[in-house]
């Protein structure tokens, strides 16, 4: 993808803080510390989103404002036991009333750690996007650190159980990066 322009276009912390705004938009989900920020930051080519080892780093919606025209959301971290219960369930609720007002989602991507697969807070969040019916793409993160024979069987499993599509993808060798734009850009046509 050739951008010219990549900016932080807006950080939400609370419902009175959610902006109107009509562009598409791709929004990342995944678990604390599952490589979100890095993701994006590999997309954009470009190191805009901040990122951390240590998990809970990012506890607002991110806007990121492609050329004018595309939005890409770093959604908050969830399944990270060190978050403060209040400050838990105030992200929980700033995802919940972010989805009932964004508009145009052309695609929800939801990032799984290889390491981890599936787990309980997954299914919570993908149960949510279902219900919005939003076009899914799962990533699978850190593929760096497992075996291509563990890609395979986790990649299988995900297909029979929860009929999902996936995309191996790693910071370190960048590996599947150009099939996740390839994604976006189809997500996105008119
Ligand atoms: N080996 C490896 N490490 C990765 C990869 N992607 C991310 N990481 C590391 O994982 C840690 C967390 O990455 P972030 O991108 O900050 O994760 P996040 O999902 O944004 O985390 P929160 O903001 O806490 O929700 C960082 O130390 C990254 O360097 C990857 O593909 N391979
Ligand atoms: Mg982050």
């Amino acid at each position: 993808m050739n951008i010219k322009k990549s900016e932080l276009a807006g950080t939400f912390f609370n419902q009175s803080q959610l902006p109107r705004d009509n562009r598409p938009k791709i929004l990342f989900f995944g678990r604390s510390n599952v490589g979100k920020s890095s993701l994006i930051n590999a997309l954009l080519e470009h190191k805009l989103a901040k990122t951390s080892s240590t998990p809970g780093k990012t506890l607002s919606i991110n806007y990121y404002l492609i050329d004018a025209k595309l939005l890409f959301a770093d959604m908050p971290g969830y399944g990270f036991a060190k978050v403060a219960k209040s400050e838990r369930a105030r992200v929980r609720q700033l995802i919940t009333d972010f989805l009932n007002q964004v508009e145009n989602v052309r695609l929800a991507a939801l990032l799984i750690d290889s390491r981890r697969g599936f787990l309980p807070p997954d299914i919570d969040t993908l149960a949510q996007i279902v219900e919005k019916n939003f076009p899914i793409l799962t990533i699978l993160t850190k593929s760096d650190k497992i075996s291509f024979s563990e890609q395979k069987k986790l990649n299988t499993q995900l297909i029979k159980n929860f009929g999902l599509q996936t995309i191996f993808f790693s910071i370190k060798s960048q590996a599947g990066k150009n099939e996740i734009w390839k994604y976006i850009k189809e997500a996105i046509k008119e």
